[in-house]
């Protein structure tokens, strides 16, 4: 494997999540000092399939915590972009530790983290019931109150924790709820005393987290950033108002970690070989037939946060064109295509058109996207299975014709393809 360079790596979902971000991050971690989240927070699911000591797999599920945490060198940072929910944090740590990964020496928190209060996640249910029929099918897990919070300037970070008006600040954040949605169960005094003694626990890893960066970079460290969600989730560039609360696109990476553009040296977008989608929102290639049905059998499309089945459709080139223009990938790790092995045809969407005309790039409205004609492209399947190939020579023709399609359409190299969730199941083609 080629060297990693000094500074920033960073690996981003190219569409609405799920593309095997975690896989990657897992591999790369072998050649980085520091593996940090940028965004989000505990609605993200990662899975990592590995080898035991004695060849048995281990799957390992990240949530909070990065999936660079494997390699037992790297050290784990959650940025200032992040949203903690504590207890979460602690399980998922525990739960960790109890699988025999020894982390919690290795984590690092920014004091300017904003933190997911047990009340932003009833608020998040109490939403979606608002909203009726056209929910967003969040998490639940409060990430967008929590981001509201923040928006609002009514948040508390990690660092108010160690405040005296902790808990005044908390009760007032309460009873704005009260106000807002009527009274719901919530013990106030229990959850505060929670979070204090919480504080205790978290202390030693707690660090001022502009200049925890900083100081990595200007040592020369490895860092490699672990995006959540993906680009069509993203707060400004997704499918609003059915996005995530975050900035999941390459922008959110220099915010959440506060460093500068300049120290990003790689962008490895993850583009799964078909398209899936968890939650409501448009998706223009949905297949709601055999294909769809296929291809989340097939693909075991199902979330890892709440276990729901993801929808699923053809891979589409025209989000794909538009998340590569705005998060500028240097390369793509193409995953799953082992799960397109049983298909004689695959078709591709290469263009929206409405009455006839091409759209430019993916539509802002959602009333001119639910009257879009997807354009689609069929290539040939290569009806082989390609789980146990493991150099880009072996892979039947039609299947590298499929690559070069993706690759020659977005114009950026694919360097590495998934085809298995194991580790070593990635073709390399740096
Ligand atoms: P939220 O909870 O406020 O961030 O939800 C807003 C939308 O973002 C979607 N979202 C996700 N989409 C894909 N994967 C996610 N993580 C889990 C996974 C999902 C799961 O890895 O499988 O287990 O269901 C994730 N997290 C948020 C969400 O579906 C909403 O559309
Ligand atoms: P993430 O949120 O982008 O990290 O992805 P998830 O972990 O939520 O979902 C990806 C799923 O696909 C996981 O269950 C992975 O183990 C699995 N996976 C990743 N890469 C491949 C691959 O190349 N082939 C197959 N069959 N599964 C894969
Ligand atoms: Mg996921």
């Amino acid at each position: 494997m080629a060297q990693a360079p000094q500074g920033v790596t960073v690996v981003l979902g190219a569409q609405w999540g799920d593309e095997g971000k975690g896989k990657l991050v897992d591999i790369l971690a072998a050649q980085a000092d520091v593996c940090a989240r940028c965004a989000g927070g505990n609605n993200a699911g990662h899975t990592i399939v590995v080898k035991g000591d004695k060849g048995e797999k281990k799957t390992y599920a990240f949530n909070l915590l990065p999936s660079g945490l494997i390699n037992p060198h790297c050290k784990a940072f959650i940025g200032s972009g992040v949203v903690v929910h504590i207890p979460s944090l602690f399980n998922e740590l525990d739960t960790l530790e109890r699988k025999g990964l020894s982390c919690a020496d290795r984590l690092f928190i920014s004091d300017r983290a904003h933190l997911v209060l047990g009340f932003h996640q009833i608020v998040d249910g109490l939403k979606e019931i608002e909203l009726g029929g056209s929910s967003i099918g969040t998490t639940k897990k409060g990430i967008g109150p929590a981001y509201s919070s923040k928006a609002s300037r009514s948040g508390l970070r990690v660092h108010h924790l160690y405040d005296s008006s902790f808990p005044a600040k908390f009760r007032k954040l309460v009873e704005g709820r009260f106000k807002r949605y009527g009274h719901f169960e919530f013990d106030t005094e229990g959850e505060i005393e929670m979070y204090l003694a919480f504080a205790d626990r978290l202390r030693r890893h707690i660090v001022d987290g502009p200049t925890f960066m900083h100081r990595a970079l200007s040592s020369g460290q490895r860092i490699l950033v672990e995006g959540a969600n993906a680009l069509m989730l993203d707060i400004d560039y997704g499918t609003y108002p059915f996005v995530t609360s975050s900035s999941t696109s390459i922008g959110g990476v220099c915010t959440g970690l506060g460093i500068p553009p300049m120290a990003i040296k790689r962008v490895c977008g993850v583009v799964k070989a078909y398209t899936t989608r968890v939650g409501g929102g448009p998706f223009p290639t949905e297949d709601l037939g055999e294909v769809g049905e296929t291809l989340q059998e097939v693909g075991a499309e199902y979330g890892v946060v709440t276990g729901r089945r993801r929808r699923c459709g053809w891979l589409d080139l025209v989000v794909l064109r538009y998340s590569t223009m705005i998060n500028g990938y240097t390369e793509i790790n193409l995953t799953k295509l082992d799960v397109l092995d049983g298909f004689s045809e695959i078709k591709v969407a290469t263009g929206y058109t409405i009455d006839g005309k091409e759209l430019e790039s993916f539509p802002a409205d959602l009333e001119k996207l639910a009257k879009v004609n997807v354009q689609y492209t069929t290539l040939p399947g290569w009806k082989t299975d390609i789980s146990t190939y493991t150099s880009y020579d072996q892979l039947p023709p039609a299947c590298k014709e499929y690559v070069e399609f993706i690759e020659k359409f977005l114009g950026v190299r694919i360097t590495y393809i998934g085809v298995g969730p194991a580790r070593d199941s990635t073709i390399v083609r740096l």
